[in-house]
Parts: C-alpha cells; sequence; structure tokens
C-alpha cells in the first residue's frame, strides 16, 4: 500500500527533532503518534468519510501537524482557520467548505462553537490523549488534501483545493531548488493557513527532516537572539518583516548590531515572498548582512512557480525563473497571445503544482484557466532570462504585510454598518506593509467616531483587513458609468494627513 509521503519520512527520521517551540520539543515519531491519536479521537466523534472536510483552528505546534497529519490518516480534506479571523469569517469558511467536524485548541474551541452554531462538532485537540495506533487510508495523490481560503476578485474567499499530488510537487519542486536538507534548521513564525508558512516552510522541513523552531508570533527582538545563538540555517519571511528587522537592526548599539548580521552572514540561505521586494530593500539588507535575499514568486493556486537561483545571480526586483517542474508563459492583456521577452503579459502556470479548482466555485474554476494553463492576474515581463513583477491585473486586491486582501470582500463588509452609505476601499502604497488598507466612507460617522468604527470592524474581520486609514468625504469620485474609479480614491490618501 503506497503511504503518505510525510508518515514514510517521518518513520524513516524516527528519534530526530522535527519541531521546538514553547510546549517542548518534539521528534518525528512523536508527529506520527499524536497525529494517530487525533485520528482516533476524531474517528470516534464523527463517523469520517474519504474526502470530508475537517476543519482545524489550533495554534501553530505539535497539536496543527498531528492534527494535519491526522485529517490525511482518515482520508480527510484540512482546512485549517486564520487564527484571527472574526466569528463571520469562521462562519463562512464552516459552511462554504460543508466541513464534517473540526480539530480546536481548547482556548480557540468557543470561539468555533460559536461559529458553527451547533452543526459542525468540534474536537478539543487536549482532549485526546493516549496512544492509539490509527491506520490511514491508503495514499492518492489525486484525493483533495487540503482547502486554504483566498480573498480575490470576488466579495467572498474562495477555498482553493489541493490535492495529495499538488502538495508533492510543490515541496519536492522546492526541496530541490533549495536544497534542503535534514540538517536544516528554520524558524516559523508565519501564520499556518496560507501556503508560506505551511508549504514552503512547514511542508519542505518536515518532508526532508529538519527542524523546525515554532514561534506563536513574529517577535523581532527574540528571532535576533536566535540569529546570534547561531540556531538557523534558513529563514522565509515576507518583505514585511525583513523591513522590521532593518528597523530593528538600526535602532541597536553598533556592537549588538554587529553581533547580529555577523551571525545572519552565516545562514545558508535567505528567502523573500509573497509581496513585492522593493529592490531598495534587497540591497540595504544585503549591505547590512552581507546576504544576498532570494526572492520567488507565489500563490495559493500553486504554491511557488518562480525563483531566483540558490547559486547564481539573486537580481534586486526580479522574482527569477520558473521553478523544476512548473512552466509559464505571458500572455498579452489585450490580444491573448504569448508575448516574448520584454513584452509584459499575464503570469500563467501550468503544472503539477496548479490546483485543480476552488471548492464548489466551477465557474470561477473555468474563469481562471485558459486551457489547462492557470490564469494568476500578475502582470510580469521577462528582462535578460529573469521575470519581474508589474503589478496586478486587479484593482481590487491588495497586499498588505504579506496577506492578499479582496478591497471588495472589505467593501462589502463595511457596507454593513448602518452608518456608511458608500465605501471605496484600495491599497496605498506602504514601506514597511507594502500596501496599507484605505476606506473613503460617504458616512455621518465622523473624524472622532472612528476608533468606535474600528472596534466595530474587529468583530466583522480579521485584524489584517481593517482599515488602516479613512477619508471622509461627500462623494466617492466616479466615471461617466457611475462606476467609483478605484485610483482617484487612492489620491485622496495622498492628499490627507494620516488619521494616526
Ligand atoms: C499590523 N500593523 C499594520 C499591519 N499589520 N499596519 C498596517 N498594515 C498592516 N497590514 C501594525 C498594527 O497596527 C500594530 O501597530 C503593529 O503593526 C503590530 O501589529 P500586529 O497585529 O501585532 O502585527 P504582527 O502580528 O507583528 O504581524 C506582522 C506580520 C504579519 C508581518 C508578522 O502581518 C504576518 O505574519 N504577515 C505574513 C502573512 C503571510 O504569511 N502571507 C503569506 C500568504 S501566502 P501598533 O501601532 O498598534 O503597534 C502567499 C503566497 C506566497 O502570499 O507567495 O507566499
Ligand atoms: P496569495 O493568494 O495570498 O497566495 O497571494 C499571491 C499573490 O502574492 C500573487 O498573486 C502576487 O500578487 C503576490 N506575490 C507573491 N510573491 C510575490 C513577489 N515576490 N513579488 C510580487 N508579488 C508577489
Amino acid at each position: 500500500m503506497i503511504k503518505n509521503p510525510f508518515f514514510e519520512s517521518a518513520g524513516r527520521f524516527g528519534s530526530r527533532r522535527a519541531l521546538r517551540s514553547l510546549q517542548g520539543d518534539h521528534t518525528y515519531s512523536d508527529l506520527l503518534s499524536r497525529s494517530q491519536t487525533l485520528a482516533s479521537g476524531m474517528g470516534c466523534l464523527v463517523d469520517c468519510r474519504v474526502g470530508d472536510r475537517i476543519a482545524c483552528l489550533v495554534e501553530p505546534g505539535l497539536d496543527y501537524v498531528a492534527a494535519q497529519w491526522a485529517c490525511w490518516r482518515l482520508g480527510a480534506i484540512f482546512l485549517p482557520l486564520s487564527l484571527s479571523a472574526s466569528p463571520a469569517e469562521l462562519e463562512y469558511a464552516l459552511n462554504d467548505s460543508g466541513a464534517a467536524a473540526a480539530f480546536a485548541s481548547r482556548s480557540l474551541a468557543q470561539r468555533l462553537v460559536q461559529a458553527a452554531k451547533g452543526s459542525t462538532p468540534i474536537l478539543a485537540t487536549e482532549d485526546c490523549e493516549g496512544i492509539h495506533t490509527h491506520g490511514a487510508v491508503p495514499h492518492d495523490p489525486s484525493a483533495g488534501a487540503m482547502i486554504l481560503y483566498t480573498s480575490g476578485t470576488t466579495a467572498r474567499p474562495k477555498g482553493v483545493l489541493t490535492t495529495h499530488g499538488n502538495i508533492q510537487a510543490q515541496i519536492e519542486s522546492l526541496v530541490e531548488a533549495w536544497e534542503w536538507s535534514p540538517f536544516d534548521r528554520i524558524p516559523l513564525f508565519l501564520p499556518l493557513h496560507h501556503v508560506h508558512g505551511i508549504i514552503n516552510i512547514l511542508g519542505c522541513a518536515l518532508w526532508t527532516g529538519a527542524e523546525v523552531d515554532i514561534m506563536p508570533r513574529f517577535d523581532v527582538a527574540s528571532v535576533c537572539a536566535r540569529f546570534v545563538a547561531g540556531e538557523y540555517t534558513v529563514f522565509m519571511a515576507v518583505p514585511t518583516i525583513y523591513s522590521l528587522l532593518v528597523s530593528y537592526l538600526e535602532s541597536l548599539p553598533a556592537d549588538e548590531r554587529e553581533s547580529v548580521t555577523r551571525a545572519v552572514s552565516c545562514l545558508r540561505l535567505m528567502v523573500s515572498g509573497s509581496a513585492a521586494l522593493p529592490a531598495s530593500l534587497h540591497e540595504k539588507w544585503s549591505q547590512l548582512t552581507g546576504q544576498a535575499l532570494l526572492e520567488r514568486y507565489g500563490m495559493t493556486e500553486m504554491a511557488m512557480a518562480l525563483s531566483n537561483p540558490l547559486k547564481g545571480e539573486r537580481r534586486p526586483g526580479s522574482v527569477g525563473q520558473p521553478l523544476p517542474g512548473v512552466e509559464i508563459r505571458l500572455v498579452s492583456e489585450t490580444g491573448g497571445a504569448v508575448v516574448g521577452s520584454g513584452e509584459p503579459g499575464e503570469i500563467q502556470i501550468r503544472g503539477r503544482n496548479v490546483f485543480p479548482g476552488y471548492w464548489n466555485k466551477p465557474e470561477a474554476t473555468a474563469a481562471s484557466f485558459s486551457g489547462d494553463w492557470f490564469r494568476t492576474g500578475d502582470v510580469a515581463v521577462l528582462e535578460d532570462g529573469y521575470y519581474r513583477i508589474l503589478g496586478r491585473l486587479s484593482v481590487d486586491i491588495i497586499k498588505s504585510a504579506g496577506y492578499k486582501l479582496s478591497a471588495l470582500e472589505i467593501e462589502s463588509v463595511l457596507l454593513e454598518h448602518p452608518d456608511i452609505r458608500e465605501c471605496a476601499v484600495v491599497g496605498i502604497p506602504d514601506a514597511t506593509w507594502g500596501e496599507i488598507v484605505a476606506a473613503a466612507l460617504v458616512t455621518q460617522i465622523t473624524d472622532d467616531k472612528l476608533p468606535c468604527l474600528e472596534e466595530w470592524c474587529r468583530l466583522k474581520m480579521s485584524r489584517y483587513k481593517i482599515p488602516r486609514r479613512w477619508a471622509l468625504i461627500e462623494n466617492l469620485p466616479r466615471n461617466a458609468m457611475g462606476k467609483v474609479v478605484k485610483p482617484e480614491v487612492k489620491n485622496l490618501f495622498s492628499a490627507l494627513a494620516p488619521n494616526n
């Protein structure tokens, strides 16, 4: 019987340390046995069938990995939820996916209970104890493995379904390109409901027998202390994190800065991605630490597609070449023809890494493919053998701190507020956050009541979606057809003083 490759390799790595976390150290054998325990617990709670969706609201650590593997033992599709999701967002994900059950950390279970409104059985992972030798359904590469919710050009997020075969292709490509080894040690502070944390860091590390240092959140001082202690060989983060690291390093006395930068210079690889890395930040990092960041480009629907080389020139402002197993073409936005070097076009991707479709959304799936090529909605140009991202086709997609946000989704939530008549949400450029969410409102709410509005937003949306800048205006700028002119909305913010 073919086994899930994660279980196969964990069996081989046995007593090697897989995770370090606040709860202690855990070996690969611990991951296997804990996943058996959670699978048994879930099997007692619900009669799981192959293809069922099992949601997971579990803090990063042993039980997060064990819940993921327990789903796969049961033949279920793993659906990791955002720890900062609002009740409405949790409810949407549970309903849209038709989740059969959920794992939750005990401290988070109540949130899920409220969102599930009694319709989804919830198992607190801490309630699962003892050793149970729960087997695993046969591994089927074409079966659904995971659903991640992603915001896009629709008001509601879409569930991106990936198969076991997709995950294998995504990981094997990165393991080969970036030469992962069992001797690698990497920190993990990125959220575990997106591919950057799940595939690039956790997935690749556990696939190769490496060690993951799980931190509950990004804390710049502790990360730097661990650099100095020589704890890592590899580091992966979004550009915002590198920007926060630069600010922190610049605030340190020269001798302390020197000890961190010397330690950083010893890492074998530092990767940036999920949003554009400004060439100036690339250069600044290299001046400070001697490390040339490796920038790569990816997306939930296919994980990673383009990467600067591990060996060879890492060009600032570029995302490199296709990763192993990934095919890429650029297609003209106007004529639909494949364009050559030097001409801009939409990035389209083909390969075993590309997802089969959005969960229960055949029309959205059809619209996002051109034949068997996935249409990313990002525009790039090929220059001198390196791809450079120029921007996105949709003005309604915002990238803030590496999170992809939908302006339409945020607008539709804001319009639920009884005092907001009209609104337009845009991303405005920011050196640290990439883009900052900004909202123009036609409303009777006054400047001094904005903190109450922000409080209201906290109940409705994840923290990272909440607008940080507000413009209270009489009318939204519209064109002759009555459509809001988003570039003019953006200009409003350059003319206004910051709200805070
Ligand atoms: C936080 N702050 C922001 C902000 N987020 N300000 C503007 N815009 C934002 N987006 C401010 C807060 O107001 C607060 O300010 C301070 O920063 C600290 O807030 P926090 O909420 O505690 O932030 P923190 O938890 O430290 O989060 C920062 C972060 C996080 C960078 C660690 O945003 C993060 O993990 N981002 C990565 C997301 C990710 O993994 N994306 C990958 C998607 S997959 P004050 O004044 O109150 O102190 C993908 C595919 C691919 O994209 O290619 O990888
Ligand atoms: P997500 O849907 O959250 O997976 O985000 C994917 C999007 O992030 C892509 O479509 C790009 O717009 C953006 N992205 C990822 N990596 C990069 C990069 N290196 N440079 C610019 N944009 C990036």
